[in-house]
């Protein structure tokens, strides 16, 4: 309890932080190309989580989007998740595109692992103010009441998000083939421009699914844990098992994401 807690304290903050500062000029850099950007917001915020974690848990290892723990040299990622024994791993900003932009949907992600395992999970939306919150075996919540995935079975039903990564060689090329093969059998297609939000829709039957290739941990730790405590499914692309490492995304209510699995295929 004590971890979700302080998670949403946390995000709540960040969140107001950030509304405090949408329509001012904010300083912007390229990280690895023109498309993937970062903010002097999303050094801020990851600056603002990372003390507030360590201040209420100094022992614990802390991982952020923008740098915080973030050159593994060594230690592969997923060895240090998995290898120790209290893990935050935060995205400060995930839709940091919207946020430029004006647009809603920019989230504050921040997970809890404990020896590789997801054990919390906080996902919050600040332009409307929707907080998502699951710990593991106590189901997820949206501003603290309890969420389920939709029981839609079929495509046709669904509507299905995905996103377009800023790597254009292989993944953006790769999710504008999936939109072809999978958009003409769903009844639409989303795109939000967060990756945790996704998984938040997901989880609460907004969305049947959300598939993208070439996502890091921390886009969506958090969501997953709470898609999974409201009763859905994650994996890679082709049904492999969700793992720390993973190389493609899916989440889904569970019936839906098997189809999705098979169209792909
Ligand atoms: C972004 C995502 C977005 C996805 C991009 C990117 P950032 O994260 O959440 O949905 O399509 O590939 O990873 O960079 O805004 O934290």
């Amino acid at each position: 309890m004590e971890f979700v807690e302080a998670g949403i304290n946390i995000a709540k903050e960040a969140g107001t932080m950030l509304l405090n500062h949408i329509d001012k000029p904010i300083k912007i850099d390229q990280k690895e190309s023109e498309f993937d950007l970062v903010t002097e917001w999303d050094k801020k915020i990851e600056e603002y989580i990372v003390k507030e974690i360590k201040e209420a848990f100094p022992d614990h290892i802390v991982v952020g989007e923008e740098g915080f723990n973030n050159n593994f040299k060594s230690v592969s990622l997923s060895n240090l998740i998995n290898e120790n024994e209290h893990v935050w791993v935060i995205d400060p900003i995930d839709g940091t595109n919207n946020y430029i932009h004006g647009l809603p949907g920019y989230t504050i992600s921040i997970a809890k692992f404990q020896k590789g395992e997801i054990r919390a999970g906080v996902v919050y939306s600040p332009d409307n103010n929707e907080l998502f919150s699951a710990e593991k075996g106590r189901g997820a919540y949206l501003n603290g009441t309890k969420i389920n995935v939709s029981k839609k079975e079929r495509l046709e039903e669904s509507i299905i998000a995905t996103g377009i990564p800023s790597n254009i060689e292989i993944h953006r090329k790769n999710v504008l083939n999936q939109i072809n093969m999978i958009g003409t059998k769903c009844r639409n297609i989303r795109i939000y421009g967060s990756a945790a939000l996704h998984c938040a829709y997901t989880a609460a039957g907004r969305l049947e699914a959300y598939w993208e290739p070439g996502l890091n941990i921390w886009d969506i730790a958090a969501g997953v844990l709470i898609a999974t405590e409201a009763g859905g499914m994650v994996s890679e692309l082709d049904g492999s098992p969700f793992a720390i490492d993973f190389d493609t995304f899916l989440v889904s209510n569970g019936g839906v994401g098997h189809q999705i699995i098979r169209v792909l295929e």
